[in-house]
């Protein structure tokens, strides 16, 4: 049998078809140049300074909502979104997020409930990347519990007036457009909110550990008058934004395996590398299970991710079967940074190796897009019939 690149012991490349692996191929091209050689950076100075360039850099290769058809998206598979982010992740959770809410969450609500006149103002725009948008469904008091939010929207004429505040808002004080959740008579409605609107304000967040690389805002309505033509006909109820959720959960379980990816590689280089009572520490035997047991949960969770995204693409996913990939891939993504940071010992905390970096930066995707502790009772719901959420 021929011998297996370390990173993929398992040989998983044979299950991608050529187009898919040319897709990956083109977007680590893109990560290889225009992030990684400036991303330790960004995430050092809490900023992300280009973002404007870069989101349309990934416009133009047709990673901003690149599994939606039609509107200017590029109409791509699960797989190949699944290996965009990914890549995409490997270099920086912070980049990911950038595509996961433009494309998954502000642009698949748009996509998948607004009007034809709201698809044909702002998906074109944001497909290309000249348009970034956000999603406010965390409120400072309601995040795991979102149907509890007090951002409230009440008809006044032919208009609606809004008013609340949203919190842990991702792209959110860069952003064009907001689609924002909020409570109405008629139960949760999403409102597409452009960003000029008078009594709109964003806040960045500041003295984030985690995600620096990455723009968190909060998100304040004040009064905002609406056009009736503003809300996102097509949904009432909680199930609109979860709706949009399962889809950027899906990114994410994908990606998690790319910041993994990033960290493994580093300890295997620095575990040949480094030599201690005179021999390299990867000749130890308990660096070796630190290796083997991390190469164990990168093949468990990308072959999870594969064959999730294979059944998203035939049949389509259950929310239980998305929450079980967002689990497992998030905290073993996680666990495998924190054993690649004890390999790399004191460098292992320092911004010169990617290792910190990605740590960090999970720590911020094990609680967004869900808890642990939600996907947990999401998965019992499912074996039980029965919810504990509250
Ligand atoms: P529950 O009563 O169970 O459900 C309410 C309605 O929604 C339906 N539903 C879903 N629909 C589609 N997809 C899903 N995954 C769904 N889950 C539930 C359900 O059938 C029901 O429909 P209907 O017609 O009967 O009204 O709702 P609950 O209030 O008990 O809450 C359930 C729970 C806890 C699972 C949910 O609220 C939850 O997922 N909480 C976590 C919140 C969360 O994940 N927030 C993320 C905010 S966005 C973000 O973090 C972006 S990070 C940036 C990045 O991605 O990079
Ligand atoms: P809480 O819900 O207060 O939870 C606190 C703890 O209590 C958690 O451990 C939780 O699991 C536990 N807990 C809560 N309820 C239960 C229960 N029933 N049983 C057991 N344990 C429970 N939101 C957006 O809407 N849009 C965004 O773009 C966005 N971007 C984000 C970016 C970053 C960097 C971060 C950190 C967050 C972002 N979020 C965004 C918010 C994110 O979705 C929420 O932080 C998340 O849903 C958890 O909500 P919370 O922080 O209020 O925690």
């Amino acid at each position: 049998a021929p011998k297996a690149d370390p990173l993929d012991l398992a040989g998983i490349d044979d299950l991608l078809s050529p187009e898919e692996k040319a897709v990956r191929a083109a977007v680590r091209q893109v990560c290889d140049s225009a992030i990684d050689p400036y991303v330790a950076d960004w995430f050092e100075s809490g900023d992300l300074p280009v973002i404007r360039e870069l989101t349309k850099e990934l416009g133009s290769l047709g990673l901003l909502g690149m599994h939606l058809e039609g509107y200017g998206c590029a109409g791509m598979s699960a797989v190949d979104y699944g290996l965009a982010c990914l890549e995409l992740e490997a270099s920086d959770s912070g980049i990911r997020s950038l595509v996961s809410v433009q494309g998954s969450l502000a642009m698949y609500a748009i996509w998948r409930h607004g009007s034809e006149e709201q698809k044909q103002e702002w998906l074109p725009r944001m497909a290309s990347g000249d348009a970034i948008g956000c999603f406010g469904l965390t409120e400072p008091d309601h995040g795991s519990d979102p149907g509890s939010m007090r951002t409230r929207a009440r008809r006044d004429g032919g208009d609606w007036v809004l008013d609340g505040t949203k919190l842990w808002i991702t792209n959110g004080s860069v952003a064009e457009v907001a689609v924002v959740w909020a409570q109405t008579d008629e139960g949760v409605r999403g409102f597409v909110v452009p960003t000029a609107t008078p009594g709109f304000a964003a806040h960045t967040i500041k003295h984030k550990m985690s995600l620096r690389a990455s723009v968190t805002s909060e998100l304040v309505l004040d009064s905002v008058r609406l056009p009736e033509s503003a809300v996102l006909p097509e949904v009432r109820g909680l199930g609109g934004p979860l709706s949009c959720l399962n889809e950027a959960r899906y990114g994410i379980l994908w990606g998690a395996m790319g910041a993994a990816r990033s960290a493994f590689r580093s300890a295997l280089a620095y575990a040949g590398e480094r030599s201690q009572f005179g021999r390299p520490i990867g000749g130890f035997q308990l660096t070796q299970a630190k290796l083997a047991q991390m190469a164990v949960e990168l093949t468990n969770g990308t072959l999870l991710a594969l064959h999730l995204g294979r059944r998203k693409d035939a049949v389509g996913l259950r929310p239980e079967q998305v929450s079980l990939g967002k689990l497992n891939n998030v905290t073993k993504a996680l666990e495998i940074c924190r054993t690649s940071r004890t390999i790399l010992g004191a460098n292992g905390i320092s911004l010169e190796y990617p290792v910190i970096r990605h740590m960090n930066n999970l720590e911020s995707v094990l609680t967004y897009e869900g808890t642990p502790e939600m996907h947990t009772l999401v998965i019992g719901q499912a074996l039980t019939g029965q919810a504990a959420f509250r």
